[in-house]
């Protein structure tokens, strides 16, 4: 089996619920995912949760439950919201499965085997609620620590650390040779000046159990656990080598316990192709996680792709103040293609991004309901009424359109340029719109000696309608298929080959158009959807 491409997601942190940011990332990794099937790869999509740490224990002690059983419930929540977000995952991956502890325990092994790793004793002030010691670098003008570090207490522990200075210089020089290692470039300039700016301070891999119990024990000392960062990173690489990727797992050959089962398998997925992921983890993702493969002998991912974050209303999203945008609320109200489109549409993959109701309620109305919607039932509702629901001769008026949108549109989705490629099959959809307005097929009708212009105009439409519906495949799944339907043809529009023009046949006899996007009165809620009137 050939290496399939291999995207991930960063795995979330399970103390808490699926918001809008978690499922904007989780959306594009979807997207690049059924993207590459849909141009003839074989491709994997892996997200999953972070389960380990402070964070969650705390979590669990507040409500009175053992860790284990608090992951439980709340794996169940998440999982439900990948399934809600329609994401064609091949593995969901929880930190606490035995197959993920293997493999970071025989990581950790075959670091520790070749002195990479090393026991220090350490005096710092540590914020308890993100988990890391602080330096004097991170002390304000007057001295204080900024309040989003929460508790901040001088400690002093031994720990096991791993040596970082021989791997700076191999670090820039790779980033600088491999300029789409990470993506966008301004995150790649920011990695590349923190690295050439700052020399890498050793980074602290362990935590005592007497402080924190919920982690993956080290192999080679009991009283600690290992860092939950080290821990989540490993997801990416030890569930292809879980999963039978016997080239992933060749490097830790001999360093694996009895407890590692890797079924006998061709799977080929390693080394990941995208690792998609928030800006607020780049260092994680940049630096660390580099470091660690190629100390312990692993490839390198190929890419590390960098989204910005969501606001509400112009401010940080917040479960105290309220302003949390809940994607499954959203989807219930307005439908999972209103959501993926809108988020995709919306924000680039790279700058920040200010969610508002208006702004959502606006696109869905033009783009959703006033442009793809209309016309693709208006196109269908005329064929059926005019020439009985049958397909006209082919006809190419509208071929040269749609093949540039065709072509720039695989030069995006390989680029993973999610919202330049809806720009672009969106011009598809405003050009058909204007050809609707230009040929009026409704005035033809009228004239029988019109009929072989309107047999050419109802073509082009239907055609198109066949064509968007390929393209916007790995954005709108449900909406491409529903398209689909509607022209009565079987099967899903999932191979990026069929939008070639001319794959509708004469004499096809299309199926019942029906509105994709109902027209909603703003002010209402979803009980009171009135369908749109449609205008031809
Ligand atoms: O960081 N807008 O988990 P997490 C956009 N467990 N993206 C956002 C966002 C927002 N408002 N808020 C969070 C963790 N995210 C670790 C990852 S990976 C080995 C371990 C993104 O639940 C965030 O940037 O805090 C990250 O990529 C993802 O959601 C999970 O965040």
């Amino acid at each position: 089996m050939s290496k399939r491409f291999y995207v991930t997601t960063a795995i979330d942190y399970v103390n808490g619920e699926p918001h809008l940011g978690h499922a904007y990332e989780k959306i594009i990794a979807d997207v690049i995912a059924r993207a590459r099937r849909s141009l003839g790869q074989e491709a994997f999509y892996l997200t999953g949760l972070d389960e380990h740490g402070q964070k969650v224990q705390q979590a669990a002690v507040a409500e009175g439950k053992a860790p284990q059983a608090y992951c439980d419930e709340l794996a169940v929540v998440w999982q439900a919201c990948a399934a809600k977000l329609g994401l064609s995952i091949d593995d969901f991956v929880r930190t606490t499965q035995p197959r993920h502890k293997a493999v970071v325990a025989a990581m950790l092994r075959k670091l520790h085997s070749q002195g990479d790793l090393y026991k220090a004793p350490y005096r710092g002030w540590y914020s308890w609620k993100e988990e890391t010691f602080l330096t004097e670098k991170d002390r304000r003008p007057d001295g204080t620590f900024d309040p989003a570090w929460g508790e901040v207490k001088e400690l002093v522990e031994e720990n096991w650390y791993f040596r970082m200075a021989k791997h700076q210089s191999w670090l820039i020089e790779h980033i600088e040779a491999n300029p789409t290692f990470v993506q966008p470039d301004s995150r790649r300039n920011e990695v590349l000046g923190f690295l050439k700016s700052q020399t890498l301070e050793d980074l602290c891999i362990s935590r005592p159990k007497a402080r924190l119990s919920w982690g993956i024990p080290l192999p080679f000392d009991p009283d600690y656990v290992n860092y939950v960062w080290f821990d989540a990173l490993t997801n990416y690489y030890s569930i292809p080598a879980a999963l039978g990727d016997s080239e992933a797992a060749a490097p830790l050959e001999g360093f694996f316990d009895s407890t590692f089962h890797a079924p006998r398998s061709a799977l080929r997925l390693w080394p990941a192709d995208v690792h998609v992921i928030g800006k607020d983890i780049v260092k994680f993702h940049a630096v660390y996680w580099p470091i660690m493969l190629k100390a312990a002998g692993i490839p390198l991912p190929k890419q590390v792709l960098v989204h910005g974050w969501w606001q509400k209303d112009g401010q940080k999203m917040s479960k105290t103040t309220g302003n949390v945008v809940n994607p499954i609320e959203v989807i219930d109200e307005w439908g999972l293609d209103a959501f993926r489109f809108y988020v995709l549409r919306e924000l680039d993959i790279g700058p920040d991004g200010n969610w508002t109701d208006a702004g959502f309620k606006a696109r869905y109305q033009a783009e959703l309901a006033n442009g793809l919607g209309n016309l693709v039932n208006r196109s269908l509702s005329m064929l059926k009424r005019y020439r009985n629901g049958v397909v006209p001769p082919p006809h190419s008026e509208l071929a040269n359109d749609a093949g540039k949108v065709l072509a720039d549109t695989r030069v995006a989705l390989e680029n993973s340029e999610l919202q330049g490629a809806l720009l672009n099959i969106w011009s598809l959809v405003t050009r058909a719109n204007q050809y609707v307005d230009h040929t009026a097929p409704f005035k033809l009708a009228k004239d029988p000696a019109q009929a072989k212009r309107l047999d050419e105009v109802l073509y082009n439409l239907a055609e198109t309608c066949r064509v968007l519906a390929v393209l916007l495949w790995p954005f709108l799944p449900s909406t491409a298929t529903k398209i689909f339907t509607q022209l009565g043809l079987s099967g899903l529009p999932d191979k990026f080959a069929a939008a070639a023009w001319g794959g509708l046949p004469a004499g096809h006899k299309i199926g019942e158009p029906a509105p994709l996007f109902p027209r909603k009165d703003i002010s209402t809620r979803i009980s009171r959807i009135r369908f749109a009137r449609q205008c031809y």
